[in-house]
């Protein structure tokens, strides 16, 4: 344990299922096609909606709340659901992507050397099967069972008598990790569920929430003493943890806080900023049409992509705002060049849209319309997580300052490593 002043928090303890890692759309999966079968009655909505209300608990008592809440009684029992949905969720040779933001958390927290903890209602024969999977294996030569590495104690669901929503993990962890309980205060858990959101307060654990379920059940995490985006937005300094130190400031863009932000970080801030992404990411395909209102409501108009052929790289960014380059590959805007962008990945709050769409502001001007034409963007820093805004006002005003954080950065060379991407702002302009 690190010395540090009271009340300041001096170690870390994680969730791993849906925070470090994203296995939730996968299990959701196989428990959908599962219960379909076995009763015709419920519909794919009411199945996912109780699936993700279930979430965070150890399987087996995840399983009890999802026959009780679809009444499943009169047609399987919960150990039978459960061995059914596991015979779905052969873990070995599945792709379960890192959590957008959790491996430059781990990374940064390992360096200052905070101690870790993972604390997951997975039993250990699972975890273990979870780790073989491929989904770290390419972009950084990492395997998935790396990810361990990083922990100090593990504790696994199978090593208690009651799971989450009880303290009972939270107590082990800290006990593993040389913590009084007196001092649980002093540690901060992070968690996507509700389940165990109420885990760590009883065991008196300082946690935030970076939820796993959709917004419209925000209000289930009210008992988070700060509920994030996402693991991109966390200002460690907020609980007396070492400061990020890769945020770049932009010195000419003056930080305004907004409604609502609650951080104490924000307090002191002076000017925007952007996060570089460790990995850029290219997203090509034709421009598709979207609802009209870039253009007609925000004077805003936006190239939108089609989420679906590129959803498993959006996957990996947090929804939010981000900026970089676009280029027009086919059509008849070819080879006018490469522009600067800034664009919103997500669901666009202000408007609370369903599904999540790609929208990228080309900052310059264009004649005509270029639907259909291929575009290609290369996404290369973060700037900030989708907010709603109390008047459309507000809402242009802000994407104009992002886009004037997009043009300072760039104007000022302050993202590194394009270097590495001289083919592609080459290739065909
Ligand atoms: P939609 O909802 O169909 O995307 P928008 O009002 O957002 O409608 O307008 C987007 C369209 O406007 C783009 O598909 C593109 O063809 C055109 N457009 C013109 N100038 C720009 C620009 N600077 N950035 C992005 N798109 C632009
Ligand atoms: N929509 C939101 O609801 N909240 C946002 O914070 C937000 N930020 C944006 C930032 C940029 C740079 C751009 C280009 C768009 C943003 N929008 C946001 C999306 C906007 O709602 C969308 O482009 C229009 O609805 C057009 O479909
Ligand atoms: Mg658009």
């Amino acid at each position: 344990m690190r010395e540090n002043d009271e009340n300041e928090c001096c170690c870390v303890i994680f969730d791993l299922d849906g925070t470090l890692i994203n296995t939730e759309a996968i299990v959701d999966e196989a428990v959908v096609s599962t219960i379909k079968t076995m009763k015709k009655s419920v519909s794919e909505r009411e199945i996912f909606d109780a699936a993700e209300d279930c979430r965070g608990q150890r399987p087996l008592e995840a399983s009890v709340e999802l026959c009780e809440k679809l009444s499943l009684h009169d047609v399987v029992k919960p150990a039978e659901l459960l061995t059914k949905c596991g015979e779905k969720l052969q873990w070995d040779g599945i792709d379960i992507p890192d959590m957008p933001g959790a491996v430059r958390l781990l990374e940064f927290l390992k360096r200052k050397k905070v101690p870790m903890a993972l604390a997951t209602s997975t039993s250990r024969k699972e975890l273990e099967k979870k780790m073989k999977s491929t989904g770290r294996t390419s972009d950084d030569g990492k395997h998935r069972g790396d990810l361990l590495s990083y922990f100090d104690a593990i504790c696994c669901g199978d090593e208690v008598a009651k799971g989450k929503p009880d303290p009972e993990i939270f107590h082990l962890a800290m006990e593993r990790l040389g913590v009084k309980r007196e001092d649980a205060g002093r540690c901060l858990v992070f968690e996507d569920t509700p389940h165990g959101v109420s885990a760590a307060k009883s065991a008196g654990c300082c946690c935030v929430a970076v939820p796993s379920l959709r917004r419209e059940k925000f209000d289930m995490y009210k008992g988070a003493d700060r509920v994030y985006h996402s693991l991109m937005d966390i200002e460690l300094e907020d609980f007396g943890l070492p400061k990020f130190e890769d945020w770049k400031e932009v010195k000419t863009v003056e930080f305004v806080k907004e409604d609502g932000d609650a951080s104490l970080s924000s307090q002191t801030r002076k000017y925007e900023r952007f996060l570089k992404l460790d990995a850029f990411l290219e997203l090509t395909g034709p421009v598709i049409r979207g609802f009209g209102r870039g253009s007609k409501m925000l004077g805003i108009p936006t190239a939108n992509l089609d989420v679906v052929p590129l959803k498993q790289q959006i996957d990996k960014l947090a929804p939010g705002i981000y900026f970089g380059f676009a280029k027009i590959s086919s059509g008849k805007h070819k080879s006018t060049g490469i522009h600067r962008t800034v664009m919103s990945i997500g669901y666009n709050p202000f408007f609370n849209d369903k599904r999540k769409s790609i929208e990228p502001w080309l900052l310059r001007e264009f004649e005509e319309d270029f639907y259909d034409e291929t575009l290609s963007v290369l996404v290369c820093a973060y700037v900030r997580a989708e907010c709603n805004f109390t008047t459309v006002e507000n809402l242009i005003e802000r994407i104009r300052k992002d886009a004037r954080v997009c043009e300072e950065a760039l104007d000022l060379d302050l993202v590194e490593g394009l270097d590495s991407w001289k083919h592609w702002f080459e290739d065909d302009v």
